[in-house]
Order: C-alpha cells, then sequence, then structure tokens
C-alpha cells in the first residue's frame, strides 16, 4: 500500500454521507414523467431538475468537508478549483447525482447517486447509494466492498455460456443501434442478457454475484467510477474504458472465471467497432 495514500476509512465515510444525504434528496423529490426535464446529447438523453439539485448538494457537501478537492460532475462538470493535472496530487471527487436518469424518470426504483474520489487514475474510495431501496454500496482502495456493511463477493461463474451477463446502450440512435446488434450477437454466447439502465448498479450487481459480468461501451468515468471500485474489491476483474482496447472504449467487470471468455468473444463479435 502506498505509504502516502490519505486515510481511506475517513474518503469511504464521507462518499458514503454525502451520497446518502443526496440519495435522500432525490428520493423526496421523485419526478412524474415529463415534468422539470431538458435534454441534453439527444431528445432521449434527459436531465431532471432533481439531477440538478443534487448535484448541487453534493458539490456544496464536498466543499465543506473536502475544500482543498476538486470536483467533476455529470451536470456541472469539472469545479475550478481543479489543479489535478498538475503534480497528480489534489483529489478529485467524480459525481453522478442520478445515474439511471431514464428509469428516474419513469419511476422504476433503479437508481442511484454514485460518489467516487479519485487521485490520478486511482480509485480511492467510492460510495453508490439506491434512493428508493435505500441500499448503501461502498468500497474503500485495498478495504473490501461492502453492501449495507455486509462484505461482498462476485459469484464462481467459470462458464460463459451459463453466465448472465448486464449491459446497456448509449443515448445516441445510431450507436444504440450497433449496441443492440453486439448485444443480439452475445445472447447465443451466454446464459442470458440484462439490461438494468444504471452503469453503477450494474457493477454492484456484478460485485454482489447477481451477475456474473458486465459491459458496456461510451459511458462516462461518473457512470462507472464508484461501481468499479466496489466490483473490484468485490474479487471482479474490471477493465476501465480504454480506446484502445481490442473490445473498444467499453468497461467490461467480471467474476475471474469469465473475464477472458467474455472479453475474448467481445472482440470476436466485433465490439471494436461499437
Ligand atoms: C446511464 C448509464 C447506463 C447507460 C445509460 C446512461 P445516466 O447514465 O448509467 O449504464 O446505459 O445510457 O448513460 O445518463 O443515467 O447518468
Amino acid at each position: 500500500m502506498d505509504s502516502d495514500l490519505p486515510d481511506l476509512d475517513n474518503l469511504r465515510a464521507v462518499a458514503v454521507l454525502v451520497a446518502t444525504e443526496a440519495a435522500e434528496l432525490a428520493a423526496e423529490k421523485q419526478v412524474v414523467a415529463g415534468e422539470q426535464v431538458r435534454t441534453k446529447s439527444s431528445r432521449t438523453d434527459v436531465v431532471t431538475a432533481v439531477d440538478t439539485a443534487v448535484e448541487e448538494l453534493l458539490r456544496r457537501r464536498l466543499a465543506e468537508l473536502r475544500p482543498s478537492d476538486s470536483v467533476l460532475g455529470e451536470e456541472a462538470g469539472l469545479s475550478a478549483t481543479d489543479s489535478s493535472a498538475g503534480d497528480g496530487q489534489q483529489l478529485r471527487w467524480v459525481v453522478d447525482p442520478i445515474d439511471g436518469t431514464v428509469n428516474f424518470l419513469y419511476g422504476i426504483p433503479w437508481y442511484a447517486v454514485s460518489v467516487a474520489v479519485v487521485r490520478g487514475a486511482e480509485t480511492l474510495a467510492g460510495a453508490v447509494v439506491e434512493p428508493a431501496s435505500g441500499r448503501v454500496w461502498s468500497a474503500s482502495l485495498g478495504g473490501g466492498a461492502t453492501v449495507d456493511g455486509r462484505p461482498l463477493a462476485v459469484s464462481g461463474a467459470e462458464e460463459l455460456s451459463l453466465a448472465l451477463v448486464s449491459t446497456g446502450f448509449g443515448y445516441q440512435a445510431e450507436r444504440r443501434g450497433r449496441q443492440g446488434a453486439l448485444a443480439a450477437s452475445l445472447l447465443s454466447e451466454v446464459r442470458d442478457i440484462r439490461r438494468f439502465g444504471s452503469a453503477a448498479l450494474d457493477l454492484c450487481a456484478v460485485a454482489a454475484g447477481w451477475c456474473d459480468g458486465y459491459y458496456e461501451h461510451a459511458i462516462n468515468h461518473w457512470d462507472w467510477a464508484a461501481g468499479a471500485l466496489i466490483a473490484t474489491e468485490a474479487g471482479a476483474v474490471v477493465h476501465p474504458p480504454d480506446p484502445a482496447a481490442p473490445f473498444g472504449n467499453a468497461i467490461v467487470a467480471a467474476t475471474p472465471g469469465i473475464v477472458v471468455p467474455l472479453t475474448e468473444v467481445l472482440v470476436a463479435l466485433g465490439a471494436e467497432t461499437v
């Protein structure tokens, strides 16, 4: 363990605290489909007034608790105080106020507040909190992963043909079509596929053994930062998105017994061009 690491238990506690406060606000303000909604990259890429309010709360509380750190958020971008490109020592909080926005918009209770803290490319701690169920997922680097305080461990799957794999699709219709074609091709190679609608919770599901693997192209750092650490600390192998990867700019997270055949079949099915 790097001797100059900050207090990881404290960072985890801060992530859990602010994500829980944000989840309570989101639960109070459950939006009704069609209200207070505007769009971003496409007509299906929606942001609600609640997204904005929740991110504002996260930023305010992190400024109070961690004033020397910077924040990168889905709605308001990178804080002006960010200097992490300098000596690389500044901590950056990477937050998604509502991951699973469309589920939230439709009243589907499968969305989460995701909060991670990174130094450079390394995630030090993270929390994913579900407003609907109140479940609290968290992890710290080397400190294990838990849900509501209970230790998490990935499944023991060892055969891809018997693996339950989740994925997701983007907001651009043309890419969504390519993603759908890849998922259709993958179906005959695995037990089944699930599309839950939240990358953060897809990664938590792998950590809990509810799915054996997850992959998705073109998601953002705030979607996967916390969930990837939770899955890793639960025993998953996680390949963060990398445009140079042979399976394209996708995150892949899976229990060790199937991660190699999963990545190999994604490559064979043309994932690089999705
Ligand atoms: C969502 C991701 C999900 C993906 C959706 C969307 P958002 O993030 O969590 O995995 O399939 O298209 O990107 O927009 O709800 O924060």
